[in-house]
């Protein structure tokens, strides 16, 4: 599919500011530690798209703010960043709103991901190098359960497949959940635990036979769709090959999903890890509930700006958060961020301000220390606030917000 435009990306490096010498070091789920990411030339990341079946809502957006930060980060260290997303075209809920609403499943689909495209465009988030549809992705898919059932890792329950959990020894570690916490948030999200014929009531399903009225491809296991973990994993390897460096997402994918999706390509590949690091951003509420679709309590990023909202103010709202805090949206996040916008214009256009090395550093690191985004701002706003007759500084400031924050002034 089509991706969307990038925005320029300065470069500092260009801008007279060695290449730092630390490394991004990043939260992984699954052993809970911080830990370096250390790419070669090409950093590798894979972050798992929208169900395109209603608008981007600001939870989203901050899952996608988070990664963006990856890459601009790991641009900063010197890396070239090979970026991959999916969107999931065909899913049960993409499939259900179109039934409610009378709309063909496939213009559903298409409306809001173009919808989304204006919205990633408007937040300046980079953009992938691929973005892969799961319909256009099914030829891969089937490869893939095929690879699988070579293995003998699948199996049948009347006429659907599924994937044995048992056939991968290292289940359990992407999540670091153990069964009794994995069995709730299984059925909880998207999956059938209490399915009568399955081996593990936590084995997962990767192909599904055409239900009436439902679309369905041609396959070698019956005529069907895809289950929507195997959707990620193969399009993560297809395009980025095994033990690429970040797979991201909400922590709502942790389990079952990115866990599922990483023992599917662990043992069709007979490699190991799927990626380096599984990094999760927090929940955005909304009136003490995670935003959702299903629960209808969104804040649309297309309604803000439509309401003539900065896209820039959007953007500094979010990123005053931590990406793995969870926290609830309100009124005066945006009425902070346009302040903030306000001062920060100010500084950068002032005929001249402290020097911004000392600040360059800080940025930098309070960035590569799992992206802390809130004490990076802090370190703007403090700079901001000073006086100084540096007439290079406001411009160079300049340079690194938009750099490494994507806040164009
Ligand atoms: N298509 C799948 C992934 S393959 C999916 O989860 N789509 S989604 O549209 O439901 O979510 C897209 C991304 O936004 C996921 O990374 C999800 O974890 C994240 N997300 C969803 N709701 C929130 C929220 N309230 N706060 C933060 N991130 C969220
Ligand atoms: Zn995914």
């Amino acid at each position: 599919m089509r991706s969307w435009p990038a925005p320029q990306v300065p470069s500092l490096t260009d801008g007279g500011f060695a290449v730092p010498a630390h490394r991004l070091r990043l939260h992984d789920t699954g052993t809970g530690t911080l830990s370096p990411t250390s790419p070669g030339e090409t950093a590798g990341m894979y972050v798992c798209g929208i169900t395109p079946y209603d608008a981007t809502h600001l939870g989203h957006a901050n899952t996608y703010l988070a990664f963006d930060l990856v890459n601009r980060v790991w641009r900063d260290l010197g890396h070239r960043v090979h970026y991959v997303q999916n969107a999931t075209d065909v899913d049960d809920p993409l499939l259900e709103r179109a039934r409610q609403t009378g709309v063909d499943w496939r213009e559903l689909a298409e409306r809001e991901i173009e919808l989304f495209r204006e919205d990633m465009t408007a937040l300046r988030v980079l953009p992938p190098d691929q973005y892969v549809g799961a319909v256009e992705a099914i030829p891969l898919i089937i490869e893939m359960i095929e690879k699988l059932r070579a293995k003998d890792a699948t199996y049948e329950v009347e006429g659907d497949v599924y994937f044995p959990v048992a056939a991968d020894p290292s289940f359990g570690s992407v999540s670091g959940l153990g069964r009794a916490a994995m069995m709730p948030l299984f059925a909880e999200r998207g999956g059938d635990p209490g399915r009568e014929g399955k081996r593990d009531p936590l084995d997962a399903l990767i192909w599904m036979a055409q239900r009436p009225g439902e679309p369905g491809w041609d396959s070698p296991f019956g005529r069907g769709r895809p289950g929507w973990h195997v959707e990620c994993s193969a399009i993560s390897i297809e395009h980025l090959g095994m033990a690429f460096d970040v797979e991201g997402g909400g922590s709502d994918l942790a389990f079952p999903h990115h866990e599922m999706g990483a023992s599917h390509a662990q043992v069709a590949t007979g490699e190991h890890p799927h990626a380096r690091a599984y990094v999760h951003a927090g929940m955005v509420g909304l009136d003490g509930e995670k935003m959702s679709k299903s629960r209808g309590n969104l804040v649309f990023v297309s309604k803000l700006r439509r309401a003539g909202t900065d896209p820039m103010a959007i953007r500094l709202a979010l990123l005053a958060h931590h990406y793995r805090s969870d926290w609830e949206w309100t009124q005066s996040d945006l009425d902070e961020a346009r302040a903030r916008l306000a001062r920060w214009r100010e500084a950068v256009q002032a005929p001249a301000a402290p020097p911004a090395g000392a600040l360059v550093d800080e940025v930098r690191g309070h960035l590569a220390r799992d992206l802390d985004a809130p004490a990076a701002l802090a370190a703007v706003d403090r700079w901001a606030a000073q006086t100084g007759t540096d007439p290079s500084a406001p411009a160079q400031a300049r340079t690194l917000i938009d750099a490494l924050l994507g806040i164009d002034l």
